[in-house]
C-alpha cells in the first residue's frame, strides 16, 4: 500500500504523456522542414537556458560552501568594491549567448516569412468558421472543408482568414501556429515531406464548440493529389445524379434540405453556409471529430448541437425527417466519393 503512494504520481505524469502523444498531435516529432526549423530553435534556446541554470547553480553552491562561517571564525572578510573583470566576464557572456540564439532566429524568421508563390507552390485560402475549416485552392477552383489534401514534397502556402471570430490554425507536427482574424490576411507556409495523415485543431478558445475544431491535413503522392483536384473539380455525374435508386431518393432529400447550405460537385451552397461534401463519403471523421458512421451520421443530422455545442447556430437539426427518408439521405452522403478505391 505504501508503494502505491511513490507509484501515483508517475502514473499520473505517464497518463498526461500519453496524452499529448495522440497520434501526431504533437509538436515534439516534428515533420517536415517548417517544424524542424521552429523544433531546433526552441531546443538551442532551451539548452542555452540549461547551460545558464546549470553554471549559475553551481557558482551559487559553491559560494555557499566555500563562503560558510565556519565555527570559531568570526573575522569580518576583506571588503572589496567591485571587480571589473568579473563584470566584464559576466557582461560578455550573455551577448555572446545571445547572438548564438539571435543568428538562427533571425535566419530562420526570413526562411519562414517567406511566402513568396512560384510555379510549383500550391496555394490554400483558410477560411476559419465557428466550428469548422474551409479549404479553397484558387489555382484549382476547388472548395472543400475538414480534410485539407495536399501533395508531398511541395510547397503549400496558405492565406489565413476567419469569418466570424479569431481562432487559430496549428497542425502540430507540419508547423506553429497561426492565428486566423476576421479582415485580416495571415500567411505561412509547410512542407510535408511524408505521406500520411496529420492533425490539425484550432488553437484560440472561439466559443462552445472551440474543443471540436479539428481537421486533418492529408498529405498523398502529387499523383493522388493530381486525381483528387481533378475528380473536386469535375466530379462524377453519380454525385450529383444518382442511378441507385436509393442514393436518387437521398439525393431528393439532400436538394430539399441540405443543397441550400452545402455544395456538392460545384452546384448548391453559400458563403454562409457548411462544408463543401463532394468527397464527404471519404472523409473518415463527420464534423472534423465524430467516427464516420450512419449512426453517428443520423445523430449529427438530427440535431448538430448535441455532438458539437454551438453548432445548431450553423445547422439546423433535421429530427423531422422519416426513418426511410433518413437512411436514403445517408446512403447518398457515404456515396460521395472522388477518389477510386484502391
Ligand atoms: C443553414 C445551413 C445548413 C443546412 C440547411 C444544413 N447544414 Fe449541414 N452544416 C452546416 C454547417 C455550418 C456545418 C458545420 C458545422 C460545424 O462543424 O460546426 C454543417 C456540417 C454538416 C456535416 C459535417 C460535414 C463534414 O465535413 O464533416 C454534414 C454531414 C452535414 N452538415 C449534413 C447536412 C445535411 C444532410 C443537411 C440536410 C438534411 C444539412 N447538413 C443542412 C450548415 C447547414
Ligand atoms: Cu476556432
Amino acid at each position: 500500500m505504501k508503494n502505491l503512494w511513490r507509484v501515483l504520481p508517475f502514473s499520473f505524469i505517464l497518463l498526461f504523456l500519453a496524452g499529448c502523444g495522440k497520434q501526431n498531435l504533437t509538436a515534439l516529432d516534428p515533420r517536415g522542414p517548417v517544424a524542424e526549423m521552429q523544433h531546433n530553435l526552441i531546443g538551442l534556446s532551451l539548452l542555452i537556458m540549461v547551460f545558464v541554470i546549470v553554471v549559475v547553480a553551481a557558482i551559487f553552491i559553491y559560494v555557499l560552501v566555500r563562503f560558510r562561517e565556519k565555527p570559531g571564525d568570526n573575522h569580518i572578510p576583506e571588503q572589496v568594491e567591485g571587480n571589473k573583470n568579473l563584470e566584464i566576464i559576466w557582461t560578455a557572456i550573455p551577448i555572446v549567448l545571445l547572438i548564438i540564439l539571435a543568428i538562427p532566429n533571425v535566419m530562420d524568421t526570413f526562411t519562414l516569412a517567406d511566402t513568396e508563390v512560384t510555379d510549383d507552390t500550391v496555394v490554400v485560402n483558410v477560411t476559419a468558421h465557428q466550428y469548422w475549416w474551409e479549404f479553397e485552392y484558387p489555382d484549382l477552383e476547388i472548395t472543400t472543408g475538414q480534410d485539407l489534401y495536399i501533395p508531398t514534397d511541395t510547397r503549400i502556402v496558405f492565406n489565413l482568414e476567419a469569418s466570424d471570430v479569431i481562432h487559430s490554425f496549428w497542425i502540430p507536427a507540419l508547423a506553429g501556429k497561426q492565428d486566423t482574424v476576421p479582415g485580416i490576411t495571415n500567411d505561412m507556409w509547410i512542407e510535408a515531406p511524408e505521406e500520411g495523415v496529420y492533425l490539425g485543431k484550432c488553437a484560440e478558445l472561439c466559443g462552445e464548440g472551440h474543443w471540436l475544431m479539428d481537421f486533418k491535413v492529408i498529405a498523398v503522392d502529387p499523383d493522388t493529389f493530381d486525381e483528387w483536384a481533378q475528380g473536386m473539380a469535375e466530379p462524377d455525374s453519380e454525385l450529383i445524379e444518382p442511378t441507385g435508386e436509393v442514393a436518387a431518393e437521398g439525393r431528393e432529400v439532400f436538394e430539399q434540405n441540405c443543397l441550400a447550405c452545402h455544395a456538392v460537385g460545384g452546384e448548391g451552397g453559400n458563403p454562409q453556409g457548411g462544408p463543401d461534401l463532394t468527397n464527404f463519403g471519404e472523409r473518415e471523421n463527420i464534423a472534423g471529430f465524430m467516427d464516420h458512421n450512419d449512426e453517428n451520421l443520423e445523430a449529427w443530422i438530427r440535431d448538430p448541437e448535441a455532438e458539437k455545442p454551438g453548432s445548431g447556430v450553423g445547422m439546423p437539426g433535421f429530427d423531422n425527417l422519416e426513418d426511410d427518408e433518413m437512411d436514403s439521405l445517408i446512403d447518398y452522403l457515404n456515396s460521395l466519393k472522388v477518389l477510386d478505391d484502391e
